[in-house]
Order: C-alpha cells, then structure tokens, then sequence
C-alpha cells in the first residue's frame, strides 16, 4: 500500500535490497519492541537482552566489512537506523555508538589482533562497546580534553574521566580517548580492569531508554597492545564521530517519521466542532509543512549516502545532514505534540518521547551550534570556534 507521507515518492530512490532490509528491521521493532517502549522510557531501561538479537539481525556495525559484520552499502545502513530511531533514539543511539563509535574505532585503527578479539563478539552482541570522548569541562571543544596517558616502562597508566558515555555502564569494552605527550591517542579499556569505574547517569529527561554513564580512571594500567595503534591525533575519534553522525541524519527522518504517522492518524480519528480535526485548515497547513520538511530531510540523506558509498563524502556534508535533519525532526516532533492536544503529553503517543529524545540528539555528536560553525567554515575558510 502506497505510504501517503512519502510525498516525493522517496522509496523509489531505494534498492530492493535496501527496502528488504528497511522491511525486516520494521517487524522485528513491530513484534519485539515497540509494546514495550512507554514502559522502557518510564523505567528508564535499556534491555540488554536485545544485543544478541540486534546482532542476529546484522543491525551491529552493519556497514563494516569483514569479523562477522554484514557490510552492507550506506544507504542501507541509514535505513536501518530510521527503523530504529523511529521506534526510539535510545535504540537507535546503542546501535550507533556499537556500530560506528565502538566497533568503528577498533576496525579502522585497531591492530589485527585488536579486530580478532573484540570485532566478531561486537557484531554478535555477545559484547558491548562504548566510545569516551566527553568529558564533564571538554564536550563541543574534545582537543582540550584533561584524561591523559603516561608512558611507564612498557605499559601506559590512564587518568581521567569521562561524561556522557553512551552504553558506558554495560560496556565490555569502551574505547577511551587521552592525550599523551605525542598528542591524541585511543585506547581499549576492558571492564573489570583495576582503576576503570562506571557511574550510570540518573534523572535524564531524555534519552531514557539507553544507559548513559561517567567513566572513572584512576591509575588504570595498560599494556601497549591496548592502544589502537593507528590513531594519532584528535583527527581519530573525529573520523568515528562522521559514521554515527551519518547514522543519525537518516534515524532523526525515522523519529519524525513516527511522529507525524501518529499525528496524521490522529487528526483523522479526533472530532472537534462535529468535524474531523484534519479537515480543519490549521491542521492541514502544520501537516502538509511536516510532510514537506520529511520528504526533503529523506531526499537529503538518501542523496548523502549515495555520496558516501562513492566514497566522496566531505565531514560538512555530514553536517549539513546532521543539522537539518535533527532540527527539522524535533520541529516535527514538536508539532505533531500539539496536534494530540492534551493525549499529545502522555507516554501513550510518541511524539513526545520523541522529541524529548531528540533534545539529545541535537546535542550529541556536535550540536546543532557546532554542526553551524563547521559549515560557516567550510564556506569562509574562518574557523569560528575560538
Ligand atoms: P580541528 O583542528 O578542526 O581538527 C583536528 C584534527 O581533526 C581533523 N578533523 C576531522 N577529521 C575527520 N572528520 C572530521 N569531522 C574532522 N574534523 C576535524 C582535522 O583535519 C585535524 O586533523 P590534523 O591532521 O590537522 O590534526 O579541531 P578543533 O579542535 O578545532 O575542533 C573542531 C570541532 C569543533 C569541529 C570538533 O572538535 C567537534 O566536532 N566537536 C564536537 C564534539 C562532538 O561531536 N563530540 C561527540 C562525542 S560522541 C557522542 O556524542 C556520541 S552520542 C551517542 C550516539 O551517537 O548515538
Ligand atoms: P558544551 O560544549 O558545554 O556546550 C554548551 C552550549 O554551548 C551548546 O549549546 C553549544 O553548542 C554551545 N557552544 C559550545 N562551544 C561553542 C562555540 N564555539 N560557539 C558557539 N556555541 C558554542 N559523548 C561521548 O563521548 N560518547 C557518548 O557515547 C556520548 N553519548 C551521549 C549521550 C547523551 C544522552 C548525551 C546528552 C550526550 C552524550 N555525549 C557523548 C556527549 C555529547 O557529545 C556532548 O554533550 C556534546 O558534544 C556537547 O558537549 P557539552 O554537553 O559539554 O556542551
């Protein structure tokens, strides 16, 4: 049946493996997800449960090559990620920071053995990774970041700490970026190892179905073969932040997505004044402007991944995807709150779980200010951040 908010008809920029794999994704979040989402964002949980079936799915560092990963192209990972995200952020998030924070990291500058240890459990959800960069004085400005890495004999000892750690608190393995006197430089850090805690973040308004934690390293001791030998440099953990970024400018089109079916339902059932409230003008301007800024979000990151699975994609690209896909799916879900009138602030409907999910994704992985600066620069050859 023809989907009326695909407008532009969207889906025919699609392969048919790409809408297979957009279709699969969609039941199994139908069956074994989406009844259990208000609970999960109530009692803020994450099920971790899911991992391995996540993993069976090929949804974990899906676009990797290679260790049990699908490999599949990037538009075909984006589609999965709207899937996901039109579900919820938080799930959408666990499978960004697996795929294209942890395992990217360790795939792209990880040693072979490296890649053997950790990239097939990785795939198989058998283990969870996460990605510290944050720290709590050092978010939009990482080069400044206090964690540091002291050579001692053959080992390294690491000290700092790290905020805002997505999957921190289940981790098996989080890769932790620290400055060292040759610059930036990545290293794995297993759980259980002495000196490396986890705190998870508690009371969040947002982002509530999706464990966020403080990494504490206090003298944690680690041999060379830790360290990922080919990142040097912040340019590092900036190449992981391109693919997850790249994940979320086709998962923000997901969550609003999600919203506007649900506003549209809505309107459609809802009487007022003995009318429909979708026959009234008002309701069809918010509607159709929705339906608008989807369908040119969708055309955006489909045309984006195109370039990336050419290998042409530019990091302000990423940007442009990244900053108007997250702003125009919060303005969406946003509005689409108010069409549910006063059903529009309960946890029964989603649009405004999901806007409240998306407070975060406007911030995580560059805000929207950030995402701003790195276009205005890449159209004036000024860096504007200092
Ligand atoms: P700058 O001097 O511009 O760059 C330092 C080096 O990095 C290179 N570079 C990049 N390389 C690859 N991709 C990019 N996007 C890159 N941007 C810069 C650059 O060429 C340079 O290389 P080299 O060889 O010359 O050393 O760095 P800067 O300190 O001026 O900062 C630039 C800025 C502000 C854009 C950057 O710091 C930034 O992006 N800040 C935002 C931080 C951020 O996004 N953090 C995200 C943390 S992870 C997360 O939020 C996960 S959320 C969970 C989920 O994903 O679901
Ligand atoms: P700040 O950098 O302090 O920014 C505060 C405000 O100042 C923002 O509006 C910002 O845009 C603005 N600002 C900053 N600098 C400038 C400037 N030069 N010009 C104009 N305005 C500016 N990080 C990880 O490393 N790994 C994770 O897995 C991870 N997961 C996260 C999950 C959640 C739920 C959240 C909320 C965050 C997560 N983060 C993670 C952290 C996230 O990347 C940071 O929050 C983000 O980079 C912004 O940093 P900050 O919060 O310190 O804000």
């Amino acid at each position: 049946m023809k989907d009326p908010l695909d407008l532009l008809d969207t889906s025919s920029l699609l392969s048919e493996e790409e809408r297979d794999i957009q279709a699969t994704v969609a039941r199994f979040l139908a069956d074994r997800v989406r009844p259990h989402l208000p609970e999960w964002f109530e009692n803020a949980h994450f099920p971790r449960e899911l991992a391995p079936e996540l993993g069976k799915l090929g949804l974990l560092g899906m676009h990797l090559e290679g260790y049990g990963c699908a490999g599949v192209g990037a538009v075909a990972y984006g589609m999965a990620c709207l899937e996901l995200e039109a579900a919820d952020s938080g799930l959408r998030s666990f499978v960004s920071v697996q795929g294209s924070l942890a395992m990217y990291s360790i795939w792209r500058y990880g040693s072979p053995e490296q890649k053997q240890q950790w990239l097939p459990k990785l795939a198989a959800g058998e283990a969870i990774g996460c990605f510290g960069l944050t720290e709590p004085d050092f978010g939009s400005n990482p080069a400044g970041m206090r964690t540091r890495a002291v050579r001692d004999g053959g080992d390294w000892i690491l000290d700092g700490t790290k905020m805002w750690i997505t999957n921190g608190g289940l981790a098996d393995v989080a890769t932790v970026w620290a400055g060292t006197d040759e610059g930036v430089r990545g290293f794995l850090v297993p759980r259980g190892t002495p000196g490396f805690t986890t705190h998870d973040i508690e009371r969040k308004l947002s982002l509530r179905a999706s464990v966020t934690s403080e990494l504490i390293l206090q003298g944690v001791r680690l041999p060379e073969s830790a360290r990922l030998p080919e990142a040097r440099g912040l340019g590092a953990p900036l190449s992981c932040l391109n693919e997850a970024r790249f994940g979320i400018m086709f998962g923000a089109v997901g969550a609003a997505r999600d919203c506007l079916q649900t506003a549209l339902a809505y309107a459609d059932a809802r009487i007022q004044f003995d009318r429909p409230i979708s026959a009234f003008q008002l309701t069809q301007r918010k509607l159709a402007d929705m339906a608008v800024s989807l369908n040119t979000a969708m055309l955006l990151a489909v045309h984006l991944g195109r370039l990336k699975e050419r290998g042409r994609i530019r990091p302000e690209q990423i940007s442009v995807g990244k900053l108007n896909n997250v702003r125009e799916a919060i303005a969406i879900a946003r509005e689409c709150r108010t069409i549910l009138g006063a059903n529009g602030v309960s946890l029964e409907y989603s649009p405004l779980r999901h806007a409240n999910n998306l407070e975060s994704v406007l911030t995580y992985e560059g805000t929207s200010e950030i995402h701003t600066l790195v276009i205005g620069q890449a159209l004036t050859g000024q860096s504007a951040y200092r």
